[in-house]
């Protein structure tokens, strides 16, 4: 049974009941007299995720602006350097990554795919970040952040040589900041039955915002239930993400009519006082300061909200593909 009773897409279990009731209505006997049903594997915690290791990716991509000119933005050397640097790491993991190129704006993009091998494909949960910057920037929160979590999210997938029973996909998406083009573009590249295999899609945009906040898209009951439970073990309270309804990636999946989720600790809208009673941090400033601009370095990152959200990515990948 699925851990919340207002699961996404709850296909394998009507599938299961389909073909139980349809080998019953055949005579035929489900399973052989006296044995017992093979007891399905305990469900493996998920890991924590160092969050060194996610702030090595960001100076990783803050030196890629650096020596490209200060940003990683559509269209720029630093946007294709960020996509090898990305794509090189998960192939050495033992990932299938797929690079797949697309025009706006008379400039190429790419999106990169990365599949885990092995799952139920017909069952896929998926975890997306855009990987490029606007050009006034290197884009470190904005979103160096969601891009480092998933990443070394996947890494430890491989680490572990974690074996879901569903397919995980990870994905980096160009031209994020051009109105969600790569990500457009791959969800208008799926056959309606691929949109249908995909359980749901999770979307990590700004994570690591220095004067965070605690955000959970509420799109979707069973996504949103999964992060405020790895938030409410925490003791962390939650909001619901309003800011940014739709300026995301997981807009194109939703209009689609695939499940989707995520987490956003703050852009330009300023923290409340009653925020930072319960989050810390300074009421009256933005969430992120640096939003779109040029100190949007590897200095504007909050660790602890950055620790925390990639392992609530974990967390949520762990629960959802078992
Ligand atoms: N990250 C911004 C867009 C944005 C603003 N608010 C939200 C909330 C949730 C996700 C994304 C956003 C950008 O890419 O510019
Ligand atoms: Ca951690
Ligand atoms: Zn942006
Ligand atoms: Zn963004």
């Amino acid at each position: 049974m699925p851990l919340h009773p207002t699961s996404i897409r709850p296909r394998l279990a009507t599938a299961a009941l389909l073909t139980a009731a349809a080998l019953v209505a055949a005579g035929a006997t489900p399973l052989a007299a006296g044995a017992a049903p093979a007891p399905a594997a305990p469900a493996l915690a998920a890991p924590d995720i160092p969050v060194a290791s996610v702030k090595a990716h960001l100076t990783q991509l803050q030196s890629i602006a650096t020596a490209n000119g200060g940003n990683r933005a559509h269209g720029r050397p630093g946007y294709k350097a960020s996509l090898d640097y990305v794509k090189g790491k998960l192939d050495a993991a033992g990932f299938t990554t797929s690079v797949k190129q697309f025009t706006s704006g008379g400039r190429t993009g790419y999106n990169l795919v990365a599949d885990w091998p092995g799952g139920d494909t017909n069952q896929v949960v998926m975890a997306g970040a855009h990987l490029d910057s606007v050009t006034a920037g290197p884009g470190i929160n904005d979103n160096g952040s969601g891009s480092a979590a998933i990443l070394e999210a996947a890494l430890t997938v491989s680490r572990t040589q974690f074996k879901p029973a569903k397919h995980l996909r990870f994905a980096w998406w160009g031209a994020e900041e051009l109105g969600m083009v790569g990500s457009r573009n791959y969800v208008n590249s799926l056959s309606v039955t691929d949109r249908s295999r995909i359980d749901g899609y999770l979307n990590f945009d700004m994570v690591g915002s220095p004067n965070p906040g605690y955000f959970v898209y509420d799109d979707d009951p069973a996504l949103e239930q999964v992060f405020k439970d790895y938030y409410g073990g925490l003791g962390v309270p939650t909001e619901i993400e309003t800011e940014g309804d739709g300026r995301s990636d997981h807009a194109p999946f939703k209009s689609a009519g695939i499940p989707v989720g995520g987490l956003f600790s703050g852009a330009d809208y300023r923290k409340t006082a009653a925020q930072a009673q319960k989050w810390g941090g300074t009421a009256g400033k933005a969430f992120d300061a640096c939003y779109h601009s040029a100190c949007d370095t590897s200095a504007n990152i909050d660790t602890t909200a950055l620790d925390r959200n990639s392992d609530a990515i974990a967390y949520a990948l762990w629960e959802l593909a078992q």
